[in-house]
């Protein structure tokens, strides 16, 4: 199986117009959506989304924000997924993204910067199964990827 990875337009993105513009960026490198949902979370699943944050200085007014409207929440696949969603969305300080990136061109600031990805194996299976079960996973094969694996 192609590798996954867990992505979510924060409530910024979805505030400022951006779920087209990020979905477009994800669909032309070929990650192919195998779960997708337009969610307000709980406190509950932001507490568990950034458990290890807890106890920093900007945990709370990250819990804050994270639950302060809708976002998207997404499954990805696609062969080294992780990593490129990662390239793609740049690095976590949008002052140290590159241009180009989803953060280096949309965002400002640290504390709303538009997007979340999957940084490891364990961190997608921990993510994607506070929003997901595994049914809600669709099971599909693009026409193209025989080719790809
Ligand atoms: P990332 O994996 O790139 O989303 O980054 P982290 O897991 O390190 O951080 C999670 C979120 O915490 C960031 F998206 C924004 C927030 N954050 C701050 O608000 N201030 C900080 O100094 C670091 C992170």
């Amino acid at each position: 199986m192609a590798e996954r990875t867990f992505v979510m337009i924060k409530p910024d993105g979805v505030q400022r117009g951006l779920i087209g513009e990020i979905i477009k960026r994800l669909e032309r490198v070929g990650l192919k959506p195998v779960a997708m949902k337009f969610i307000r979370m709980s406190r509950e699943q932001a507490e568990k989304l950034y458990a290890v944050h807890k106890g920093k200085p900007f945990y709370e007014s990250l819990i804050e924000y994270v639950t302060s409207g809708p976002v998207v929440v997404s499954v990805r696949e696609g062969p080294k997924a992780i990593e490129i969603v990662r390239k793609i969305i740049g690095a976590t300080d949008p002052a140290k993204a590159a241009p180009g990136t989803i953060r280096g061109d949309f965002a400002l600031d640290i504390s709303h910067n538009v997007i979340h990805a999957s940084d490891s194996k364990e961190s997608f299976e921990y993510e994607h199964k506070i929003f997901f079960s595994e049914d809600e996973i669709v099971k599909r094969e693009r026409i193209d990827e025989k080719r790809l694996i």
